[in-house]
């Protein structure tokens, strides 16, 4: 059966490159694509978006704009990334663009979506829940028309990936974006993968897994992504601030092949305020998710590399 999944991203080089994927899985129909302005500066995130579809996608997907606003601002140099993806000549070899822009902005647009689907609706959310938080709030119905959510975000690690001077360094930077989002969305009953740090920590990007997609630059989709990854740095010998992982490409992968990861229940809740703002940490009383704590890495690289050889373009 095929399923429909509902897309937010917040624009960085790996939500592209996922909403790329994302529209070559066979047994999934995107019935809708929005663009928060979170990791990434929302008129290119949002104009890569639609000329990512217009160029590889197989049927018309709305874009909409998030007008949403988060607690604590992504660093700018990692929003940029959106500009250079937009700026590819791969993307823009014709002027127009085809794929509409949505009237209504993200959450709204989401609300629309989710009710005209007869079936469940999937939600994979690559960037902060926010848009998600203010959908339930403004129509609490949606809740029961969700099949799940999958989310990249959290870690219940003892390090997380924010290096900000304020904080404690415990959180995940989509948690951390909007902190308040993911304790509204644990407010609910909504199903919950947790694509989390456990997991995307065992897919890096490096030297070794660009010079295979350089291999195969023949095939276009292969190509655009090892142009996209060349904005990013890879883990070469120990891990930075700024090292780059797959992380929001596996949590779409979770989707298409659930195969490659494992899972298991953590009832946590999420801190708000204070130096740990963003973390989430175990709670027996807390809510329940299923948090993806494994990946077999070899098995997703080869997997991406099947999915966009087969995209004829
Ligand atoms: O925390 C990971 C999330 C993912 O959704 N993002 C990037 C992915 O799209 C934020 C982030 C953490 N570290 C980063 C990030 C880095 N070094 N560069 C860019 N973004
Ligand atoms: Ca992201």
């Amino acid at each position: 059966m095929t399923k429909k999944v509902y897309f937010n991203h917040d624009g960085g080089v790996d939500d592209l490159v996922s909403l790329l994927m994302l529209t070559q899985m066979e047994d999934i129909r995107v019935i809708g694509v929005s663009v928060i302005p979170a990791d990434c500066y929302l008129v290119p995130a949002v104009s890569a978006s639609r000329k990512i579809i217009d160029r590889f996608g197989k049927y018309q997907i709305e874009v909409a704009k998030s007008d949403s606003r988060g607690k604590n601002p992504f660093p700018a140099d990692w929003r940029m990334h959106a500009w250079y993806v937009d700026a590819l000549p791969i993307l823009n070899e014709t002027k127009d663009v085809r794929t509409p822009l949505a009237v209504k902005p993200a959450h709204l647009h989401m609300i629309d979506k989710i009710r005209e689907n007869e079936d469940k609706t999937t939600l994979l959310f690559t960037g902060p829940l926010t848009d998600l938080a203010r959908a339930l709030d403004e129509a609490p119905d949606i809740e029961e028309k969700i099949d799940k959510l999958v989310w990249m975000g959290g870690t219940f690690l003892k390090e997380g990936n924010v290096h900000e001077p304020e904080h404690d360094g415990t959180a995940e930077w989509n948690a951390f974006w909007d902190p308040e989002a993911v304790a509204r969305v644990w407010e609910s009953s909504i199903k919950v993968d947790m694509v989390a740090l456990e997991s995307t920590n065992q897919v890096p990007l490096t030297n070794e897994v660009r010079g295979r997609w350089a291999s195969l630059r023949k095939y276009p989709a292969i190509d655009f992504i090892g142009q996209c990854y060349a904005m990013v740095p890879p883990l070469v010998y120990f891990v930075t601030n700024s090292t780059y992982f797959l992380w929001d490409v596996l949590t779409t992968a979770s989707i298409g092949m659930p195969e490659l990861v494992k899972k298991k229940t953590v009832n946590s809740m999420v801190h708000t305020d204070g130096p740990s703002q963003g973390r989430t940490e175990e709670d027996e009383s807390g809510r329940p998710a299923q948090l993806v704590y494994d990946v077999c890495a070899e098995q997703f690289f080869d997997y991406m590399i099947d999915l966009l050889k087969k995209t004829d373009q």
